[in-house]
């Protein structure tokens, strides 16, 4: 499930369809995006520009013919002028290396890579991983389940998701809106459609905080909850605190075992990416599921996994956990993931790993890197964190302008390259913009590369929000494309 509300988890360019286009439930389930997605195909003839089982093995720049030559599957090789990648932000599995695991009798399954008409009802389940999709599955599982065991790293702050149906009044109010819609996404931090809240948690009554926090626990959302209760929850350490004390007594009131409420309690900062709940079809939320006898919770900082054994496993209290299924909630080896599996060359040989190997990964803006002319990247490193599709048309768009610019004054072959100093210039930035966050005090997850052992930890985003990514590419293009060197013929960088 998307928690992106529905109506804003699509393209914005085609108003028609935006108009008509139908959309049960406030959050999109995953075959309701890949349904929009290949409906979006049909809509517009795509179909026939693209090509399929077929995987990039390397990409190679030449100078002599500025050119990319791209080996795919098959030993065939493209050239083409421009390489613009979608590897995706969330695609490479994180399957973590534990002892015995391949001595385990039952099924394993990733949930990045769930097996369709999989059923999970009546077994013995075990779920790796407690974040955003391990709070899903959970949620999701616990009454079909014989019984369910969670291993839990860390325990999360998360919120109910708020989904329910969409009614005819509420879809006539988004078609009569769209223009006002889009608008707040653009102009936001988080690009997530609700409105964000002005107000410091400093102004409010301890009442008037109690009552914001109610209201938007209610509402639902975690994005919501951070961003649309108060404006200094992600900046300021006793508002983030409040917030977190109030997420504490929800576990408490709702968890009814004490020892289970406890494991389940965080105490670090609410400064991870912010999770909601799945959309449990009975309507209960994800710590519901720890009132029933058959659900568990291993805390693994207390009883980390010695190792994975035929029947189930065992943690370091001697506990065997017996178990069917074992279902992997491990979440990816996130941002770079997919670049630094292809082979990826840029001027003078130099490998896009080699170039991320001591910056970590890095880029211009979030879309090209200096040494590796005419490459841009969807979702690249140092993208916006916000809700995504908002942020890949911002990218979209800026690329697209920047090859029209260079295909009116470049000449044959236009080379587009940011600069080294653009590049360093915009990470510093990068890391201001996160220093000013709680963000950077919780740098144990994937968005500073902390999931995968040996990853460089470093920051992988754009903390300034939707608005300020957007007038950043915009002043750039302004600016004549400034950070980017001058074409080979003509000008586009200055
Ligand atoms: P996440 O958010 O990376 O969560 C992965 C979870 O798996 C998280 O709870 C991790 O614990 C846990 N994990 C990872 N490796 C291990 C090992 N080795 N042992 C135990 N537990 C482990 O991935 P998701 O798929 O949930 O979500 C990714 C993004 O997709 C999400 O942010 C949305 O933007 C969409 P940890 O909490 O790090 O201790």
């Amino acid at each position: 499930m998307s928690d992106t509300e529905s109506y804003v988890y699509r393209y914005s360019w085609d108003e028609e369809d935006l108009m008509s286009y139908p959309f049960k439930e406030h959050y999109v389930k995953q075959p309701e995006v890949l349904a929009y997605l290949e409906h979006v195909v049909e809509r517009h003839e795509l179909r026939k520009h693209m090509r399929f089982n077929t995987q990039m093995l390397s990409a190679n720049w030449t100078d002599e013919d500025r050119r990319w030559h791209i080996t795919v599957t098959g030993d065939k090789v493209i050239t083409s002028k421009y390489l613009i990648t979608g590897l995706g932000l969330l695609s490479a599995k994180n399957f973590p290396s534990i002892p015995g695991l391949d001595t385990f009798k039952g099924d394993l399954h990733h949930t990045a890579a769930w097996p369709k008409d999989y059923s999970v009802a009546g077994k013995r389940v075990g779920v790796i991983g407690c974040g955003s999709t391990g709070v899903q599955v959970i949620t999701e599982i616990g009454r079909h389940v014989k019984t369910l065991t969670c291993f839990q790293r860390h325990p999360q702050y998360s919120v109910p998701s708020g989904d329910q149906k969409v009614t005819p009044e509420y879809r006539a109010w988004i078609n009569e809106n769209w223009d006002d819609i889009f608008y707040r996404v653009r102009h936001s931090i988080t690009a997530f459609g609700f409105k964000e809240s002005e107000q410091s948690y400093h102004d409010a009554s301890p009442e008037e905080r109690l009552r914001v926090f109610e209201e938007n626990w209610k509402k639902g959302n975690g994005f919501r909850f951070m961003f649309g209760t108060f404006n200094d929850i992600a900046t300021d350490a006793e508002a983030n605190e409040g917030a977190c004390e109030f997420i504490r007594n929800k576990i408490d009131q709702i968890v009814k075992d004490p020892e289970k409420a406890r494991k389940l309690k965080p105490h670090d900062v609410y400064a991870r990416r912010p999770l909601c709940d799945g959309n449990a079809s009975n309507g209960e939320s994800y710590f519901e599921q720890f009132n029933r006898p058959n659900v568990h919770i291993v805390d693994l900082k207390e009883t980390p996994i010695e190792r994975v054994e035929a029947e189930g496993v065992r943690t370091s209290d001697g506990t065997l956990h017996e178990l069917d299924v074992l279902i992997f909630a491990t979440g990816f080896d996130a941002v770079e993931g997919n670049y630094t599996r292809i082979l990826i060359h840029g001027r003078d040989g130099l490998s896009l790993k080699d170039a991320w190997a001591d910056s970590g990964p890095t880029s211009y803006l979030g879309v090209c890197m200096p040494g590796f002319p005419n490459l841009f990247m969807e979702n690249g490193p140092k993208g916006a964190f916000t809700n995504q599709p908002p942020a890949i048309e911002a990218q979209v768009e800026f690329i697209t302008d920047l090859i029209a610019q260079a295909e009116k004054v470049g000449g044959e072959a236009p080379v587009i390259e940011a600069t080294s100093e653009a590049e360093k210039e915009y990470s510093v930035l990068c890391e201001k913009l996160a220093a000013n966050s709680l963000f950077w005090k919780a740098q144990d997850n994937w968005i500073f590369g902390a999931n995968i052992p040996g990853k460089k930890r470093c920051l992988r985003f754009y903390f300034g929000g939707m608005q300020a990514y957007r007038e950043r590419l915009a002043e750039c293009a302004a600016d004549g494309y400034a950070g980017f060197k001058p074409l080979a013929e003509g000008v586009v960088g200055c």
